[in-house]
């Protein structure tokens, strides 16, 4: 244990800055706002933070289409005030680790704009150009170069009328992608890595990292994907997802950027699509990749296919999924743990109880539950509080593209508007990006302007200000769980076994390290539970910590959840 990484006893905790705090009054977030906030940080306890990216950027996907890759938006502050938060962040021994967004970059980016000036341009073969498929004309539907279906709904292909070619985008049409293939790319890639590691970041999350390496043919043909059901598309996933030489790649980046540095850093790549197998490969030590990876299993078991056709959650699938993660990285490699992030709805509407009765009881059950876990938990903005999902009153409430593209395309496939709107309102990813909510004011503390996105109505309850000093409050709960995993090695460390895999509400599990144990015990619903019934050794067990007032040891409440040393 002495010799485990640092990150094992971490918590790292993301701060999307266009939603996080507001300096100057123009309703977007910005550094001087992280700036102002950082005693809340310093107050969680949190080790890590993880900055959403605040490059230039034309804002097509908020900050993750990069326009200059060595700079900051003015929208977000200026280069000055990124160095003056790495420094009051060491200061109170927090890293700080970016966002690095390689896949693809903006469509105005200079390399870009290179790029697409000539078919002869030296930079033409930096992005993937194609001609139209074979016997079609450029423009023609489906003459598309391959079939495949973009994450932003309509196809991953962008005519460049200049030329007759199209480019590939895997996600929005000014989100060119990259082509890794090319050597000149990876070097310049890591070149900028490099820079900002001499200019003190501590680390990478690295988006859609394992997206970069596409299944490309020696004549430079890629094939179409099987035929998605009720879209003229089709499923690029398996010529995009963990490619053939991404091994290749991410070592590669390991030797020219992280050579001499890795232990004091973090490097956490986001892996759309990562199957437990791979994630060995990309997180075991010896093989010089990744720390870790988020991967996305549970938070796929609530929709059919697409997350926008969702169905309810199975609480064993959960267990089933979670325990697969935790026995495949227990001998080599590391688990990230999160529920929440800038892409996900809010887990206290999506797997708690949002309701007014259970709200602080899930929101603080289901932390629990994520930080006994072995792995680092990732905290985001807003779920150290028990933010919720926003009440979305139509579709131009809206702002995220994945979101309006999702609602254009259903529509015009004949799907049922009110439906599709009720399907946004529970998955849209503006669910996680209403701004922070700091205190019960017209704008909840987050910014004297109109805010980008409005704040959600419930900040006159749930907000900073109220929860700071009330221990019973959900932002002291996560202060004890990050305090308990700094404090105990068993937190960090210990063995991992899932008990009562197919108990409908109460999730239960074990962590031993060198003699020492702990048992967690869940309700992850509003029933009650006989626990000297299910977990005999649980009611004269010590408790380390919980959520609820302490009263019948023996009976599980509603949401409560305890951590215990039998
Ligand atoms: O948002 C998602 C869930 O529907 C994912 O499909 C998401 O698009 C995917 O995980 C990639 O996310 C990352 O790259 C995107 C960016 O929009 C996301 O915000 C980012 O986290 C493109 O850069």
């Amino acid at each position: 244990p002495a010799d485990a990484p640092w990150w094992t006893r971490a918590v790292v905790y993301q701060v999307y800055p266009r939603s996080f705090a507001d300096s100057d009054g123009d309703g977007i977030g910005d550094l001087g706002g992280v700036l102002s906030r950082i005693d809340h940080l310093a107050d969680l306890g949190v080790d890590v933070v993880w900055l959403s990216p605040v490059y230039p950027s034309p804002q097509a996907d908020n900050g993750y289409d990069i326009s200059d890759y060595t700079d900051v938006d003015p929208l977000f502050g200026t280069l000055a005030q990124l160095e003056e938060l790495i420094a009051a962040l060491h200061d109170r021994g927090i890293r700080l680790v970016m966002d690095l967004v390689v896949n693809h970059t903006s469509d105005e980016h200079p390399w870009f704009v290179e790029s697409r000036s000539s078919p002869d341009s030296p930079k033409r073969d930096w992005y993937w150009w194609r001609p139209p498929r074979a016997g079609m004309t450029a423009g023609q539907p489906g003459a598309e170069p391959t079939n495949w279906h973009g994450f932003f709904s309509g196809p991953t292909w962008e005519l460049d009328e200049a030329s007759g070619e199209y480019y590939l985008h895997l996600f929005d049409r000014k989100q060119p992608d990259l082509n890794w293939e090319n050597p000149e790319v990876r070097q310049a890639v890591y070149a900028m890595m490099r820079e900002w590691l001499d200019r003190g970041v501590d680390g990478f999350r690295m988006d859609v990292i394992n997206l970069v390496s596409k299944d490309v043919g020696p004549d430079g043909s890629l094939p179409d994907g099987p035929p998605l059901p009720g879209l003229p598309y089709g499923d690029a996933t398996a010529s995009v997802v963990d490619g053939p030489r991404i091994h290749e790649f991410l070592q590669e980046m390991h030797r020219e950027v992280f050579t001499g540095r890795r232990e004091q850093l973090l490097l956490v790549g986001e892996t759309p699509g990562v199957t437990v197998e791979e994630a060995r490969l990309y997180t075991d030590p010896a093989r010089g990749e990744l720390d870790m990876v988020f991967q996305f299993e549970h938070v796929g078991l609530d929709f059919e296919g697409s997350k926008f056709a969702p169905r309810p959650l199975r609480m064993r699938d959960l267990k089933a999924s979670f325990g697969r993660w935790q026995a495949g990285l227990a001998d080599v490699g590391w688990n990230s743990l999160y529920w929440d992030n800038h892409d996900q709805p809010r887990a206290v509407s999506r797997f708690g109880d949002d309701s007014p009765r259970f709200r602080r009881d899930s929101a603080t059950c289901l932390a629990t539950l994520l930080h006994l876990h072995r792995g680092t938990p990732y905290v985001y903005q807003g779920e150290e509080i028990g933010m919720a999902n926003a009440p979305f009153d139509s579709v131009d409430d809206f702002r995220d593209v994945e979101s309006l593209n999702h609602f254009a395309q259903a529509v015009a496939h004949g799907e049922d508007p009110g439906e599709v709107l009720a399907a946004l309102r529970r998955m849209s990813r503006d669910n996680a990006r209403t701004p922070v909510q700091w205190d019960d004011s017209p704008h909840a503390g987050f910014t004297t302007g109109t805010p980008w996105l409005p704040v959600n109505p419930d900040h006159t309850a749930w907000n900073v200000a109220a929860q700071r000093d009330d221990p019973g409050s959900v932002l002291a709960h996560h202060r004890r769980l990050i305090a308990l995993r700094h404090d105990d090695p068993v937190v960090a460390l210990g063995d991992f076994t899932m008990l009562l895999p197919e108990h409908d509400e109460v999730y239960a599990f074990t962590r031993a390290l060198d003699g020492d144990a702990l048992l967690v015990v869940c309700n992850l619903g509003g029933g009650t539970h006989d626990l000297a019934e299910l977990l005999p050794e649980a009611p004269a067990a010590e408790l380390v910590l919980g959520n609820l007032p302490e009263d019948d040891p023996a009976t599980l409440r509603p949401w409560e959840a305890r951590v215990l040393r039998p």
